[in-house]
């Protein structure tokens, strides 16, 4: 009789510790501050929204320490969009000094709109191998 009341004792302290690890359990894979980002209009996890909001512009991956495309032609009064997609920080930046933008964190946009014909080199300033080129036509 006493072995039993053990065990009982035994699988009732068992089902008092699950109960609130499962409770507390969140979403594997999701943190706080994701749920929040995504949640709130405006927050920091949807800037990647700015990139509908231009739908006359072009946009500009960064990845792998790359722009994509490395080679754009567009129309002259085009507004293009740099979106870096990579985890390390960098920058759009005129090799002529006409445009640069900020250091661009993993999600962070830059915006330039391109008003006179022309050739526009442009690098990243922390990775000046990483060039690329904006064509700019009639
Ligand atoms: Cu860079």
């Amino acid at each position: 009789m006493q072995t039993k009341y053990i065990i009982g004792i035994v699988v009732v302290l068992i089902i008092l510790s699950v109960i609130p690890v499962y409770f507390g359990k969140k979403i594997p894979g999701m943190k706080t501050q994701d749920v929040y980002n995504n949640l709130v209009p405006g927050g920091p996890g949807s800037k990647t929204q700015d990139n509908s909001v231009s739908q006359s512009g072009t946009s500009i991956n960064i990845s792998n320490f790359a722009f994509s495309p490395i080679n754009l032609s567009v129309k002259k009064g085009t507004s293009v969009t740099w979106v870096n997609d990579d985890s390390m920080p960098h920058t759009v930046t005129s090799k002529k000094g006409i445009f640069s933008s900020r250091s661009l964190s993993k999600g962070d946009t830059f915006s330039y709109t391109f008003n006179s014909v022309g050739s526009y080199d442009y690098i990243c300033n922390f990775h000046p191998s990483m060039s690329a080129n904006i064509t700019v036509t009639e």
